[in-house]
């Protein structure tokens, strides 16, 4: 079924709108200037010394690298590569059996959003999450390490591009749907799309204990697309708000078909109805999964109408507000959550779709801002006053303005077409005010040229004063979606993994590392120090491990150095394999010796002056 014919004419307009979308506008606001003297007192700004450290954290999403960038500010330098939904061989990720298993199989992700644990709004410093688009996973990072520590796969749900975002406490991390499908994926003509497609919305929570993610419960929402979501916060708490847009139900080029209408929605839930729904037994089983149906069970959710093709939804930090745009229209809007209950309350309702109530949008809607000439807004950060900065993607800038009376207060170029934003303790219920960072996605003439394709580009803007002002800027790996800023004090790493003598893996003394058969499997209990690898203390050369073709082979290696960085790797030679032994930490890498010969082991990661002498052997005898 096609939903609306598209008149030539509409779809000249709109094809002429997502070609300068699509291209930005390099002829909108003047580039920046530097001065000899404004660069001076900028590169003071910036300039940590050795010796001393950055201010703050910013882990920033490596997009499709399925990666974590972490990098300080104020000087921009990165710090850390976190491999999360990809595999990584400059850490092993992937090749040891713990990460193996976390990836399932998979070895690339999209990584969009990532989000801090909170406490009362505040972000606690303790944990990370991220989802991945493209193989609908969600992670959770522990940032006492710095590594991931689960991956989710998420049923009956198709890219959880919304998310990540957190409820003020952590009780839940809600990942809404880019992708519309059949639930538990089933194939289904396209034709049936508005009967029998959905985007699914997931509640998963964190066991704390065990750093696991589990799905408390589903929302099966109409066959839309959801983007950028925020959870309310302090008197807004128990709500939650996310973006829609083809809610024309489109089914082939979205480009098009999908900005047809004039307004989308911006679907406000109440978590804590939802939570009661699900103990109540308000729910149906899909594929073992506690499933509301909101046509079914009624309350909790409602649609709010908003400018079409909206990116992104923020909820102030005082949690009076959410600011969404039209991506394709100048107009911000600002929507009080006040007004929002009061007509739930009153039932204030303008009719339904899909069974869910729509509220009137003169009923919840504050204020509408148009700053002059400035296109493509995105998405909206905060400061410690309460005013917000909304990036422009098309006409390459960012807008600073008051939510409380809608006035535009500054306006600064960036380089060019920024995506998100992202201010210091950006979306907690205290932002500091100091730094933002726009995540800028063309780079063009900032840089050294590398041939066609460039880096992507981020900036450094002081927003401390009445006036923004570019401070810094660096080129940066794809794919900056979205970043969170973190006061670096509020993280506390361990240097050393702590002895886990229950763990029947691990080997501590040098005497105990052994090798054991099994039938065909082979279990090496092996120690990874400065400057040697023992696998059999017992035998002539300690440092070789001999198999037969066709054996099943464990390597179980634990690093006995307890010293601060000092990490080893493990690679066998022709072997495709690679693993790390980070400071006190065992690890398993497990395969099968299918193939006969002689190969050398040796440690990946530099670790002493004789780090280079660091080997040994793998042999394995041929079958007779
Ligand atoms: S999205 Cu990429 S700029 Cu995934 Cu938040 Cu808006
Ligand atoms: Cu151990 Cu290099």
């Amino acid at each position: 079924m096609v939903k609306k014919a598209v008149t030539a004419a509409s779809g000249l307009a709109v094809g002429f709108l997502a070609a300068t979308v699509f291209f930005g506008n390099f002829s909108g606001p003047a580039k920046t200037t530097t001065t000899a003297a404004s660069a001076k007192s900028n590169a003071e700004k910036v300039y940590v010394p050795f010796g001393q450290k950055d201010e703050y954290y910013l882990f920033a999403s490596g997009g499709h690298s399925g990666q974590l960038f972490v990098y300080g500010v104020p000087s921009l330098r990165q710090i850390r590569t976190i491999p999360v939904f990809s595999t990584d061989s400059a850490t092993g990720y992937g090749w040891d059996e713990e990460t193996k298993k976390m990836l399932g199989g998979y070895t690339w992700g999209d990584l969009h959003h990532p989000a801090f644990s909170e406490t009362n709004g505040d972000y606690d410093g303790k944990y990370l999450f991220a989802t991945d688009v493209a193989n609908s996973r969600a992670a959770v990072l522990d940032l006492k390490t710095f590594t991931t520590k689960d991956i989710l796969q998420v049923p009956n749900t198709s890219g959880p591009h919304c998310a990540a975002f957190v409820t003020q406490n952590t009780e839940y991390l809600f990942l809404p749907t880019r992708f519309s499908v059949p639930l538990g994926s089933k194939y289904e003509s396209l034709d049936d799309y508005s009967t029998k497609y959905r985007g699914v919305m997931s509640a998963v929570t964190l066991d704390k204990e065990k750093t696991k993610l589990n799905v408390a419960y589903q929302v099966a929402l109409p066959p839309w697309s959801y983007d950028l979501s925020d959870a309310g916060k302090k008197e807004s708490a128990d709500w939650a708000v996310m973006t829609t847009y083809n809610t024309e139900e489109a089914t082939t080029n979205l480009e098009i078909n999908a900005s047809q209408a004039d307004r989308d929605y911006i679907v406000l839930f109440n978590w804590k109805e939802l939570e009661k729904m699900v103990k109540e037994g308000k729910y149906e089983d899909v594929g073992g999964q506690k499933m509301i149906f909101p046509e079914k069970q009624k309350g909790g959710i409602y649609l709010v109408p908003v400018a079409k093709s909206p990116h992104g939804v923020d909820v102030t930090p005082d949690g009076k507000y959410f600011i969404a745009s039209g991506k394709l229209a100048p107009a911000l809007t600002v929507f009080s959550f006040e007004k929002a209950m009061e007509a739930v309350k009153k039932q204030d309702f303008s009719g339904e779709r899909n069974g869910i109530p729509v509220l009137k949008y003169e009923s919840v809607m504050e204020r509408e801002v148009n700053p002059q000439n400035a296109l493509g807004p995105l998405h909206t950060q905060f400061d410690d006053k309460g005013m917000a900065y909304t990036t422009m993607f098309i006409s390459s800038e960012v807008v600073k303005w008051n939510p409380k009376t809608g006035e535009v207060l500054d306006r600064v170029p960036v380089q060019y077409s920024p995506g998100h934003s992202s201010a210091a303790e950006g979306d907690t219920v205290a932002p500091d005010g100091k730094y933002l960072v726009s995540l800028n996605k063309i780079a063009k003439d900032s840089y050294l040229s590398v041939g066609p394709s460039h880096p992507e580009s981020m900036q450094l803007i002081d927003i401390a004063g009445k006036k923004m002002e570019v401070i810094q800027s660096a080129p940066v790996n794809p794919e900056p979606h979205y970043a969170q800023m973190i006061k670096a004090d509020k993280i506390k790493t361990i240097n050393v993994y702590p002895k886990d003598e229950n763990n029947p893996l691990a080997t501590y003394k040098q005497d105990q590392a052994r090798i054991e058969r099994k039938g065909n499997e082979v279990h090496v209990y092996g120690i990874a120090m400065r400057s040697k690898f023992i696998f059999d203390s017992k035998a002539k050369r300690q440092d070789v491990i001999e198999v037969n073709e066709g054996d099943h082979v464990f390597i179980h290696l634990t690093n006995n150095d307890r010293d601060e960085d000092i990490t080893h790797g493990f690679a066998i030679n022709k072997y495709n394999l690679n693993i790390e032994v980070q400071p006190g930490q065992t690890n398993t890498v497990e395969f099968t010796a299918d193939k006969a010969g002689t190969f050398p082991i040796y440690c990946t990661n530099f670790c002493s002056a004789l780090h280079q002498e660091m080997t040994g052997y793998f042999l394995v005898k041929p079958k007779q």
